[in-house]
């Protein structure tokens, strides 16, 4: 039978199938975790008490919290470092670059399947490969040897035609497609890309589209191996990574789409929604305050040709701040040689760590109902730690020429070619090691052991902590930035943070009542991969999440922690007495308050019972 590429990689990986539950366990080959999420991940791991790690590769990055402000980040480093060399695991230094842009210049391969606790993971399919995100304790267990479960997912065919116009960018594709599905319209599905475009596109650009397909909520996007892959390949010393891959020709989608790249314009992600999109024409006469390149969405060397082209003998509009954040040692040190870096500073731009930065709210907050562009993925209400400012999601192309005018600009039609693609990666490896499996694990204060959870049981009354809307973010869960990030490795302290950026007395609320259940709408947990935002909620005393729909990270990082998800539409105020009853066949909930009773068959598999029934997964170890 012919396949799909999606179904060509899982089929390879397969290692179970529950077809009556529509799921499938895949083989993992590689994993990545980065500082914020790894800490937890990598405390989960030597709970398994399991001496090496058992995949192809693993590799652990830091790049999210590295201001250091403070002992506690340092120690997390410190610990990170330990636990690799100990167990198995390449480490990369704060400095070697963002995960994913490293994932694909050093590591991601055609063909192989990538766990990776954040959720844009998927940037390494770029190269081939199919990469998914997860919570840490996924990826501890993928780490073990364990397998990954899925949805079977159906699979979304975009198939791209004709090549861009000048000025015209990746970005605009992915933008695009958001605009058109949603955030939540590939909630259980993997975008697989084909047609002639194809070609048309670099690695760097498609890594590029894969990485804001966490933005759809997608599990994955895939792209084929090609001539082009292996070009990329080759440039980074890595052809021997290289194999052909492909969908077989007569193979069918569950859903077609059709771009024809020669019809997109420019397009930008207006506040505070990916899928708020906009054409940058409608938009050119809005000011701007702050412009920031970087990310792992936009911050490849070829990103930067692009906007140095734009830059090229101009200045930086005095009333902007221009920030730039190569997003690897590698990018900086090719912007280095070819003379791009002095064009960025000669025009006026701030040059900031190769690090994920003020795209997680690490600095660079924007003023008060300040005009932010930025090339990043995701303007989430309060993420760049400004509540008021407007955050507008652009290409490079677009950031750049509005950074020189001071207002949002549109660079369709500019040829932007002053500097060459091809010239020699340097494969400089200096900040990543390599285990040697003699260090002793170091944990410094704010280290704290995981909370042990008890279960909730098959028959609770809570009330109701919190009544929310549609797409609640996890970044609306479980704040990040530079006051919240550094307890990642301590919950009692960050649970203090929950929702704290929309209800401020959601946590005492909970520690008064001692427990609780969320109410929402669709697509709840949108976003990151943090399981914070199911660690923090359990350990206030939360026991449910009752919500139309969920996101596929949030909802698994909630069964792995003990939360029952439900998925009800159910009326409820904060404060209202709720009655829940489950078990393996229904769920039912009362509204005590409001006389209502709702009832659903429960769509729990028998493992994902299991695992709530015990108070979560590290129960069963
Ligand atoms: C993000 O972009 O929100 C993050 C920070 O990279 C997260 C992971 C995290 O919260 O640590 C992600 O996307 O998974
Ligand atoms: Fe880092 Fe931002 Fe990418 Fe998350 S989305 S990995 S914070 S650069």
């Amino acid at each position: 039978m012919s396949k799909t590429l999606t179904y060509k990689i899982l089929d390879s990986h397969k290692v179970s199938e529950d077809l009556e539950n529509n799921k499938m366990s895949i083989k993992i080959d590689q994993t990545l975790t980065q500082d914020a999420t790894g800490t937890m991940a990598y405390l989960e791991f030597i709970s398994f008490g399991i001496d090496k790690v058992k995949t192809d590769l693993s590799v652990s990055y830091v790049d999210h919290n590295t201001l250091q402000n403070g002992f506690m980040n340092a120690d997390d480093h410190k610990f990170l470092q330990t636990v690799a060399d100990k167990y198995g695991i390449v480490f990369s230094k704060a400095g070697n670059g963002i995960c994913h842009q490293v994932n694909v210049e050093r590591f991601a391969k055609p063909g192989m399947t990538v766990l990776g606790s954040d959720s844009h993971t998927p940037t390494s399919s770029g190269v081939g490969a199919l990469a998914i995100g997860a919570g840490g304790l996924d990826v501890a267990c993928a780490m073990a040897g364990m397998s990954f479960t899925i949805v079977r997912p159906k699979v979304v065919g975009v198939k791209l035609i004709n090549k861009l116009r000048d000025g015209v960018s990746a970005k605009d594709i992915i933008i695009y497609l958001i605009g058109k599905m949603t955030v939540k319209g590939g909630v259980n599905k993997v975008i697989e890309y084909y047609g002639d475009g194809v070609l048309t596109l670099s690695v760097p650009e498609r890594a590029t589209i894969c990485n804001m397909g966490a933005e759809l909520g997608a599990t994955s996007s895939v792209f084929p191996s090609d001539s082009v892959t292996k070009e990329f390949l080759k440039l980074q010393g890595r052809e021997n990574d290289y194999k052909e891959l492909k969908r077989d020709e007569d193979s069918t989608y569950d859903e077609d789409i059709l771009i024809d790249l020669a019809a997109l314009e420019p397009v930008a992600s207006c506040p505070n929604s990916p899928d708020n999109v906009k054409n940058v024409s409608e938009l050119k006469d809005i000011k701007v305050d702050q412009v920031l390149i970087g990310s792992c969405t936009n911050s490849s060397y070829y990103d930067f040709v692009k906007v140095a082209s734009i830059l090229k003998g101009k200045k930086v509009n005095p009333n902007v701040s221009l920030g730039i954040a190569p997003g690897s040692k590698q990018v900086l040190q090719m912007i280095t040689k070819n003379g791009i870096l002095d064009v960025l500073l000669e025009a006026g731009a701030r040059i900031l760590e190769t690090a994920c930065g003020p795209c997680i709210g690490m600095g660079q907050s924007p003023a008060t109902d300040a005009v932010s562009l930025r090339t990043f993925n995701r303007n989430f209400y309060g993420r760049s730690g400004t509540n008021s400012a407007k955050v507008y999601l652009v290409s490079p192309e677009v950031a750049a020429l509005s950074a020189v005018n001071g207002y949002i600009s549109s660079p369709l039609g500019m040829k932007l070619n002053e500097f060459s693609m091809d010239i020699t990666y340097p494969q400089n490896d200096s900040l990543l090691y390599y285990p040697t499996y003699k260090s002793e694990v170091v944990m410094g204060p704010n280290i704290k052991p995981i909370p042990k959870f008890s279960p909730i049981g098959n028959e609770f009354e809570a009330k109701v902590m919190i009544s929310l809307e549609d797409n609640i973010t996890t970044d609306h869960i479980m704040p990040a930035g530079a006051k919240v990030l550094p307890y990642r490795s301590n919950i009692e302290k960050i649970s203090e943070f929950v929702f704290s950026n929309i209800d401020e007395g959601f946590s005492k609320r909970c520690k008064e009542n001692g427990s609780g259940v969320i109410v929402a709408k669709t697509n709840y947990g949108q976003g990151s991969s943090r399981e914070h935002a199911a660690i923090a909620p359990r350990y206030l005393g939360i026991k449910a999440v009752i919500a139309e729909s969920f996101a596929r990270i949030h909802k698994k990082n909630l069964i792995n922690f003990g939360i029952l998800p439900i998925e009800l539409d159910i009326e409820a105020d904060l404060l209202d007495d709720i009655k829940v009853y489950w078990n393996k066949d229904k769920i039912v909930v009362k509204n005590l308050t409001k006389g209502k009773t709702y009832e659903r068959d429960c769509d729990l598999t028998l493992e994902e019972y299991n695992l709530i029934s015990v108070g979560g997964l590290l129960n069963t170890f």
